[in-house]
């Protein structure tokens, strides 16, 4: 009982400092033009950076290790680079070794999707005429469950989901970019690496960086100097490194290790003789710990024309994953299914036995949830160097919020560059603020992280000192326990009566979804009508009544 009245105070307060929080200032723009911003890395946040930032610098520099000006990404047909994505040995294959995460299941929410079709006028057309990217109603073709609750299929509007292959949707921004901007406003410095920045101390300025060629084999430095720096170089940054050599800043931050392993393939879909099933082009069974840690998604990357009257006419991103280490086994599609048949609901056994592969099973190992609290070291952040998408903030995939998350915070920073800041003051601003874009993704990401059996946390503080918990079995291995905070306790009890709660509310699945398209902030769902529902529907299971309300 105490519980009850504890965690919804913890709610009402949480809901009432977000509500100010969120309150931002805003000033008129200006036509201010900088000379010169240099920008580190060419995937989605780079992209989207560069083609925000372009209104306010004369000139900008992307660099980046890849080769994504060749003529394979650049020129190809659209089946020839269907053909160059599905017939790959492993990601380096695909010349994106830089994004090695680039061939797995990527799902792309309603947000990221509007910033990239506002910012790339012809980009939505090209993707759905030239390439089939597919428009799924989530009313018609979508089916979605959390552990093991189904989310209810009676939407109060009909969604949208946008569904293109990761590799595609990188490739065609880049062509987009590079047809927009002349060589003179966004030049592009390729198979270089950033290896550091050259900075001056004595202003708290970073002046410029120190790129290498990766193709020549002399290990000579070429210097570039800028008035602005962004890193968009994704989660393996050398920010952290940087700062800490150059400043002596030390930026605390915070990883949670729970397992994840994902197997990602295409494949055809052919029809399965129960139509229900076929019906869902996107769906699957959320990962939700810690009794659920095993999932499956799939979306659409192209819709196909074919005379063949089983075929579904989807090219489909399967994705079979864990989470706690219960990995599956990418060895052969025939161990796969075997292990989908054992461990997963039986419709996606059905679904993926008449699916023809294309391509190889892709396994990835190395994900995690890694944040940088930049905001936390205020003035002493150097006065014109942001962060900007993973390089800030790195999250589970499992929650698809990456692309979304790193194209939001290229439009916060466009947003504060609008208003009168002078340059120096735009850093310090854009952390606060892109921080609390990290923030929402963050606690959506880690609320379920954090009951993962196996956690493992690593924090620094602000001094410096690195401690690393871990939930384990062994004792021999002497590691501290993680000691979940209060308020995440909260969000975990909240999750757990929200999603309940949602089962059998089409009102609330519809909120719910907007939240994970980060449509509306996570706030929203905290809203009083939905949250004495949620309140109600836990208070009445403690008394054993809670089908006869939730059903009523
Ligand atoms: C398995 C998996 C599934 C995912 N699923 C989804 C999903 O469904 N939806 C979603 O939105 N997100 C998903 N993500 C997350 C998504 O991939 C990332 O959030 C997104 O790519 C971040 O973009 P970015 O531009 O910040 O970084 P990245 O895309 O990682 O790009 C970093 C770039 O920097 C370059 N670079 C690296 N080092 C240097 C250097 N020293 N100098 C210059 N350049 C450098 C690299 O070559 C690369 O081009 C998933 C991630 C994984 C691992
Ligand atoms: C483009 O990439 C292909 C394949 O990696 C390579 O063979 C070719 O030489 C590259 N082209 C240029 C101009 O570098
Ligand atoms: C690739 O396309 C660009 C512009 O469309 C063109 O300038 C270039 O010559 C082409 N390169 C090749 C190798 O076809
Ligand atoms: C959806 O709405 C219809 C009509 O209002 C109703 O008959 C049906 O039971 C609802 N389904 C769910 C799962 O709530
Ligand atoms: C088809 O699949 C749905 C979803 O699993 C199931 O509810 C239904 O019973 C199946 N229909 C048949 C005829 O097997
Ligand atoms: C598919 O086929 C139809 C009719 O044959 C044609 O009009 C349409 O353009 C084709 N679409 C694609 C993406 O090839
Ligand atoms: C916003 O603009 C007003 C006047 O236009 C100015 O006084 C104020 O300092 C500006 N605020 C910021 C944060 O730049
Ligand atoms: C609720 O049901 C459970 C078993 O289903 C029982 O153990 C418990 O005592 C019941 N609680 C109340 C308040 O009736
Ligand atoms: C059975 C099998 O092929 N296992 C491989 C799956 O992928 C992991 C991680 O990439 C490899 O280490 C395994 O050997």
């Amino acid at each position: 009982m105490f519980w009850l009245v504890l965690f919804p105070l913890i709610g009402i307060i949480y809901f009432v400092y977000n509500q100010q929080k969120n309150r931002i200032r805003t000033n008129v723009s200006s036509d201010k033009q900088y000379e010169h911003a240099i920008i580190m890395g060419g995937s989605i946040s780079g992209m989207t950076t560069a083609a925000y930032l372009s209104k306010y610098f004369k000139r900008i520099t992307i660099i980046e290790p890849d080769d994504v000006l060749n003529e394979t990404l650049m020129n190809s047909t659209a089946e020839e680079l269907l053909d160059y994505r599905c017939n790959l040995k492993n990601s380096n294959t695909l010349g994106r070794s830089g994004t090695s995460q680039s061939y797995q299941i990527h799902v792309l929410q309603g947000e990221g999707g509007k910033i990239l079709f506002d910012l790339f006028p012809n980009l939505k057309n090209r993707l759905i005429n030239e390439h089939g990217a597919k428009v799924v109603s989530l009313k018609e073709n979508f089916r979605f469950v959390i552990g093991d609750v189904l989310l209810n299929k009676n939407l109060t509007e009909d969604l949208s989901w946008f569904c293109i292959d990761r590799f595609t949707l990188e490739t065609i921004i880049r062509r987009e970019l590079c047809s927009s901007f002349n060589q003179q406003t966004i030049q592009w410095v390729c198979n270089t690496r950033v290896s550091r920045l050259i900075v001056d101390r004595s202003t708290n300025a970073v002046q410029g960086v120190r790129y290498r060629s990766k193709t020549t084999s002399d290990e000579q430095e070429n210097v570039l100097y800028g008035d602005f720096i962004v890193d968009c170089t994704g989660r393996f940054s050398s920010s952290i490194k940087w700062l800490k050599q150059d400043f002596d800043l030390t930026i605390p931050t915070e990883q949670l290790h729970v397992g994840t392993g994902y197997v990602s393939f295409v494949g055809e879909r052919f029809k399965t003789g129960n139509s229900t099933l076929d019906s869902i082009h996107v769906g699957g069974n959320a990962a939700h710990a810690p009794h659920h840690n095993k999932g499956f998604l799939t979306t659409p990357i192209r819709q196909l024309n074919t005379s063949d009257r089983n075929s579904l006419g989807l090219l489909s991103n399967f994705a079979v994953y864990c989470i706690n280490n219960e990995y599956p086994p990418n060895d052969t599609y025939e161990s796969l299914l075997e292990w989908v048949k054992e461990h997963l609901p039986n419709d996606y056994y059905l679904m993926l036995k008449s699916t023809k592969l294309i391509g190889p099973l892709l396994p990835y190992r190395r994900a995690f949830d890694d944040r940088k609290y930049v905001e936390s070291v205020g003035r002493r952040w150097p006065r014109n160097y942001v962060l900007v998408g993973d390089a800030m903030c790195v999250f589970n995939p499992k929650n698809g919020q990456g692309m979304t998350h790193a194209c939001r915070q290229a439009r916060q920073l466009n947003e504060i560059f609008s208003r009168k800041y002078s340059l120096e003051e735009i850093p310090y601003v854009y952390n606060r603020q892109a921080s609390s874009i990290s923030e929402e993704c963050w606690l959506g990401s880690i609320t379920n992280d954090w009951a993962v059996p196996s956690l493992k946390l690593v924090k620094t503080d602000k001094n410096g000192q690195t401690k690393t918990y871990q939930r384990t079995d062994d004792p021999t291995l002497n590691c501290l326990p993680p000691q979940i905070p209060l308020f995440m306790q909260f969000l975990q009890w909240y999750t757990y009566w929200l999603i309940k709660c949602a089962a059998y509310s089409g009102e609330l699945t519809t909120a719910f979804i907007h939240v994970v398209f980060q449509e509306k902030t996570p706030y929203s769902l905290l809203k009083p009508r939905f949250f004495f529902r949620i309140l109600f529907a836990s208070i009445l299971d403690s008394f054993n009544l809670t089908k006869q309300f939730l059903t009523s």
